[in-house]
């Protein structure tokens, strides 16, 4: 789905690991991700899902998608078992502190998700305290997890690159700032409008 942050990150964990991928846009506005043939691939009636089919396999959760897939392309995966696990850890962090506050005020800002000023005003509070936790981490250093970008890096794009969607004020975070532009330089590089059209797409 277009919109969906957490679809960009596999779409764009795919564009820089190279694999060309086709695009099956869900119809979530007609209900189409909590009907029965949609539920009985992806469980949880959410997008995205992959499909691999090389082998079949169907595999829901955006975290669990990169980790599958930086398995099976044998990319971004961290160049040691350390730093695979803080791979992880950041990820794991990611959908319970960042993700779960930036995505809910966007989602609020956009009018997808109506709710309270005090909702938008947790979550604000929220995700500015994980942007904060963010920023001092970047300080002094160029990937979040050792010396070249992972899925770390790509999971946690997918949700600071739409921030400023929610009302987050990115300037005040200026290591994440340049860290989203170390991000943009890499080679195949897309933003989410370039990766998610509104409608499905063959790989080209
Ligand atoms: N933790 C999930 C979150 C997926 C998610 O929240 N997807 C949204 C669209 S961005 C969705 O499908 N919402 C519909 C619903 O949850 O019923 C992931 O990372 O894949």
């Amino acid at each position: 789905m277009a919109l969906s942050g957490p679809t960009y990150r596999v779409a764009l964990m795919l564009a820089l690991a190279g694999e060309p991928f086709d695009y099956v846009h869900v119809n979530m506005m007609q209900g189409e991700h909590k009907q029965p043939a949609y539920l009985s691939k992806q469980r949880y009636g959410q997008v995205p899902l992959l499909i691999d089919r090389n082998n079949g396999r169907h595999l829901c959760q955006s975290a669990a998608i990169l980790e599958y897939l930086s398995d099976t392309l044998g990319k971004f995966g961290g160049a040691t078992l350390d730093e695979r696990f803080q791979a992880r850890e950041w990820m794991y962090w990611d959908f319970d502190r960042l993700a779960s506050n930036v995505y809910r005020a966007r989602a609020i800002r956009l009018g997808i998700r109506p709710a309270a000023p005090e909702v938008l005003e947790f979550s604000m509070a929220g995700g500015n305290a994980a942007l904060k936790v963010l920023e001092e981490h970047l300080a002094g250093r160029d990937w979040l997890v050792g010396e070249g970008v992972s899925i770390a890096d790509i999971d946690i794009y997918g949700v600071v690159a739409l921030a400023e969607e929610g009302g987050f004020d990115l300037g005040a975070y200026p290591h994440v700032l340049a860290w989203m532009k170390r991000m943009e330089a890499l080679p195949h590089f897309a933003s989410r409008t370039a990766l998610l059209p509104m409608e499905s797409r063959v790989a080209a």
